[in-house]
């Protein structure tokens, strides 16, 4: 179920989307903003406009007041010029990528306080749905969050333990983690379950699903049971976890690994749509 990994596994040197001619050691192309067509501009302003109407009461308050602070609704952003706020906000840079890259690759980035946003922009045939991250899932979608002091945080300390599971053959749980949480993860706000899952943020469907269906479990996060639960790569998510503030996924996820790998590798992982005794099912308002 380690999807990316498999992706970006077969996107070592082949390419998929993305043109992987002019690439260096760590995977860094130009964006070559100039590039883009109006069409292109057109399509992520749809996109924009498409969310910009579903976040309002559904997005956490960060990811609200940092796509603000962005002014991103009018095209393609630059990632140079975004880049230079981030940084001042959190010491972190954009760098431009053809798409997926290598494990080792991405979490090197990350551990460096550096996200890899995609390049390309889907196909309009794409707008509801698209299988590998583009730029408009990773710059709308993960992008805002990391204006976020605590949250700039765990993302580094996710790529060090990104490059220390590889070590120790622990990728697979660690990726769950970074599913159920910086991909599909729910925060309860005081004022009722919000979303701050990048997967969720940049669709047009789950957005409202994930906090409204009576469908999918929605459990409390906690760390152990988050990296032995399967996941769906190519439908709504069956479990969402939900943390009650980033403080939390930072504490929660501070402490090494490896008796967590050890254990769970002598346990079966856990299909995606199971409620175990004495679980609480929490139910959005
Ligand atoms: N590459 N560009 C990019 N973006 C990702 O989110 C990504 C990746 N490569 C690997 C990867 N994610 C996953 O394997 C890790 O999240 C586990
Ligand atoms: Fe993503």
């Amino acid at each position: 179920d380690d999807f990316f990994a498999t992706v970006a596994e077969k996107s070592e040197g082949a390419g998929l989307r993305g043109d992987y001619s002019k690439i260096d050691a760590q995977y860094v192309v130009a964006q070559d903003w100039d590039a883009y067509t109006p069409e292109q501009h057109a399509l992520w302003r749809r996109l924009y406009q498409r969310q910009a109407k579903l976040i309002p009461g559904r997005a956490c308050d960060v990811f609200i007041e940092s796509l603000e602070r962005l002014n991103i609704g009018d095209g393609i952003p630059n990632f140079e010029q975004s880049s230079e706020a981030l940084f001042k906000a959190t010491g972190w840079r954009l760098v431009a990528v053809p798409g997926l890259i290598p494990d080792y690759t991405f979490f090197e980035h990350l551990a460096n306080r550096r996200f890899p946003v995609t390049v390309w922009l889907r196909e309009p045939e794409e707008f509801d749905y698209i299988v590998e991250p583009d730029v408009f899932h990773d710059f709308f979608g993960h992008v805002p969050l990391l204006f976020n002091p605590i949250f700039a945080d765990h993302m580094q300390e996710y790529g060090k333990g990104g490059l220390k599971a590889m070590k120790l053959d622990g990728l697979s749980m660690l990726a769950r983690l970074y599913w159920y949480t910086v991909e599909f993860g729910l925060i309860q706000q005081p004022d009722g379950l919000r979303v701050y899952g990048a997967g969720i943020l940049s669709s047009g469907g789950e957005i409202e699903y994930c906090l409204s269906s009576p469908e999918p479990r929605r459990i409390p996060f906690e760390v152990e049971r988050v990296m032995r639960t399967l996941y769906k790569i190519d439908s709504y998510q069956e479990t969402y976890f939900v943390i009650d503030s980033f403080q939390q996924l930072f504490n929660d996820t501070a402490p090494d690994f490896t008796p967590i790998y050890q254990k769970l590798k002598t346990l079966d992982p856990l299909p995606a749509n199971l409620l175990l005794p004495g679980e609480v099912n929490l139910q959005a308002k």
